[in-house]
């Protein structure tokens, strides 16, 4: 199983193919807030443990293992931002808090989640029924801490 940071590096990789094609130290770099060398040095560690191939002139290419895990990744943080937006979590928290909770939660946890948000998505009035009680509780607070 790969540890947190492993699978950081795994997501962002697959995005990078996915999107651009390739991934580059120096990209991966930029998308994770990290300097190239800490890159090298986990590629290297992802390249040992058989999720993907690293060679210095060639760049970086998923293993079938590495693509199968980054599609996994990829979905499972994509199925927690679409959960806090539904629950109406404010925009500019939501990356954050994905990247803070996504690799906390059992396969188990992200697959119920994944029928709650099916739940949601399938029947909108749901969504707006919740959007009521949201509304009522900030009413509530409102009255109670003025
Ligand atoms: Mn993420």
């Amino acid at each position: 199983m790969p540890t947190p940071s492993m699978e950081d590096y795994i997501e962002q990789i697959y995005l990078l193919i996915t999107n651009k094609g390739y991934a580059r130290v120096s990209d991966i770099a930029e998308a994770l807030e990290v300097h190239p060398s800490s890159v090298t040095k986990m590629v290297q560690k992802l390249d040992r443990e058989n999720y993907l191939d690293y060679e210095r002139y060639r760049g970086i290419n998923l293993t079938a293992k590495g693509r199968k895990i980054g599609k996994r990744l990829v979905e499972r943080h994509d199925l927690l931002e679409r959960l806090l937006q539904i629950i109406g979590v404010d925009k500019d928290n939501i990356y954050e808090d994905v990247e803070g909770i996504e690799h906390h939660l059992s396969w188990n946890s992200i697959d119920r989640i994944g029928d709650l948000v099916q739940y949601f998505e399938e029947v909108p009035e749901r969504i707006a029924d919740l959007k009521l009680i949201q509304e009522r509780n900030e009413e509530e607070e409102e009255t109670t801490h003025p």
